[in-house]
């Protein structure tokens, strides 16, 4: 019985190895700690009007296989943070758009924030200037047409 086990649990790691052998990864992905693949796709860091509890940041997997945010979480210069324990696992591709309720963070004239996993590892830095109101500020790599 034991030995079925471990035969189990070795077919069981072989299987994961194979899985992580066939990440495809979305040629979009910015810039970024390349062992993970979850990045901050935009920012609006100046919604019209009062920007308390309105700004958000998008979030994208850019692989093939899920990813577990919990205890992860984005981080200002001010150590101002936000957890993204509510966003979970995301799926493949997925994308789910952060709204900050709980902290103002996002400056408008100028900024640098940090996508920080649960181990507090720098996957993502993002720095912009002079949102305007209501701007959707990327993070893609600006494509040749
Ligand atoms: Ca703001």
């Amino acid at each position: 019985m034991k030995y079925l086990l471990m035969i189990f649990i070795l077919c069981f790691a072989i299987s994961c190895e194979d899985e992580s052998n066939s990440v495809i990864i979305d040629s979009n992905m910015p810039e970024g700690n390349t062992d993970y693949y979850v990045r901050i796709q935009s920012l609006i860091p100046n919604p019209a009007g009062t920007d308390s509890g309105k700004e958000s940041f998008m979030l994208k997997n850019y692989a093939n296989r899920e990813c577990d945010l919990t205890g992860w979480y984005v981080e200002d210069l001010a150590s101002k943070r936000c957890e993204l324990d509510s966003v979970g696992i995301l799926g493949a591709n997925a994308s789910y758009n952060y709204i900050i309720l709980n902290v103002t963070m996002l400056n408008n004239a100028s900024e640098t924030v940090y996508l920080k996993t649960k181990d507090d590892i720098i996957v993502q830095t993002v720095t912009y200037k002079n949102a305007g109101v209501d701007e959707v500020i990327s993070t893609e790599p600006e494509t040749e047409e």
